[in-house]
């Protein structure tokens, strides 16, 4: 990035001068855009870090491709790789990351527009993030349902499959049950065109564990207005991140990066105390 080039809003394109931004109170819609990386560090696997990656690890499933495994057509016809990886990603087994803690620290301190996850873990919801406050675009293990008739299936029995490895069916008319997390093939949940356009009212954004690779997610930052400070917390460069006037890249490991920015705004005492309750 050009780190020359004039900025619109803030000082200079650091960590520090977002941190500046926000005591000084210019902050107060901030929209938080988060994928498998900041789950990571709970022991979640996230798709395509290499080695680690839940689509490096999958070849003992025989897939004839990764992401057969979350492909609606591929699992009408076998279901069994999903429920085996469902397994692995069924919430209960993990706690929420000190990032995931800093996401219910904006909401806690009223600075939290909407947070937009790509996650199906609901470790957002575990740290004390409300329910209406969060954008799951992908859906999550919250609810299941018939891939044929639709009917709801009830929670405890999915609880038994899964911890049985076995697939369940519905009660009504023995079409295959999924969790309503959005397959390949399959159409992103109403509120999240419901509220993709609300980027634009946002004063900040902060962008954290995404390769930000699958569309329309993806895309969600371009809604930013200009001049809008976006920040984004990664290992890696992302999607066009780095490319505006004010921009901030703090490449790294989420959490590390979180307790930097939280520290800069003179908040990392309480959020590790908010982090210790969960
Ligand atoms: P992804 O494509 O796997 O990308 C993850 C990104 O996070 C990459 O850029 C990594 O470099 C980066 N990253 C990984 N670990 C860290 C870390 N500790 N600190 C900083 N950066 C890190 O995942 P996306 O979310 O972008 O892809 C979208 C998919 C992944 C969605 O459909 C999700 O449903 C799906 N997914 C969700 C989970 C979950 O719910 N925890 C787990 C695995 C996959």
């Amino acid at each position: 990035i050009d780190e020359d080039e004039p900025t619109r809003t803030l000082d200079s394109r650091t960590l520090e001068s977002v941190a500046t931004f926000i005591k000084n109170g210019h902050a107060r819609k901030i929209v938080v855009m988060t994928g498998a990386g900041i789950s990571t560090s709970a022991g979640i696997p996230d798709f395509r870090s290499p080695d680690t990656g839940i689509y490096a690890n999958l070849a003992q499933l025989n897939l004839p491709y990764a992401e057969a495994v979350f492909d609606i057509s591929y699992f009408r016809n076998n279901p069994l790789p999903f429920y085996t990886l469902a397994q692995e990603l069924y919430p209960g087994k993990y706690r929420p990351t000190i990032t995931h803690s800093f996401i219910n620290l904006l909401y806690q301190k009223g600075l939290l527009l909407k947070l937009f996850t790509q996650n199906i873990d609901c470790l957002e919801r575990e740290a004390g993030v409300p329910g209406d406050v969060i954008v799951e675009a992908h859906g999550s293990f919250a609810r299941q349902s018939c891939v044929e008739c639709k009917h709801p299936y009830p929670q405890d029995l999915m609880q038994k499959a899964i911890h049985e490895k076995s697939v369940p069916t519905c009660l009504e008319c023995n079409g295959l049950v999924k969790p309503e997390i959005v397959f390949f093939g399959e159409q992103l949940p109403t509120e999240f065109f419901a509220n993709r356009g609300l980027p634009v009212e946002a004063d900040l954004c902060i962008v954290m564990g995404t390769s930000l690779s699958v569309q329309p997610f993806a895309s969600l930052p371009e809604f930013c207005s200009q001049g809008t400070p976006r920040v984004l917390i990664n290992q890696e460069r992302v999607g066009t991140m780095g490319s505006r006037s004010d921009d901030v890249l703090i490449l790294g490991d989420c959490d590390g990066g979180v307790r930097k920015l939280a520290e800069a705004c003179g908040w990392l005492e309480e959020l590790n105390e908010l982090w210790a309750k969960t």
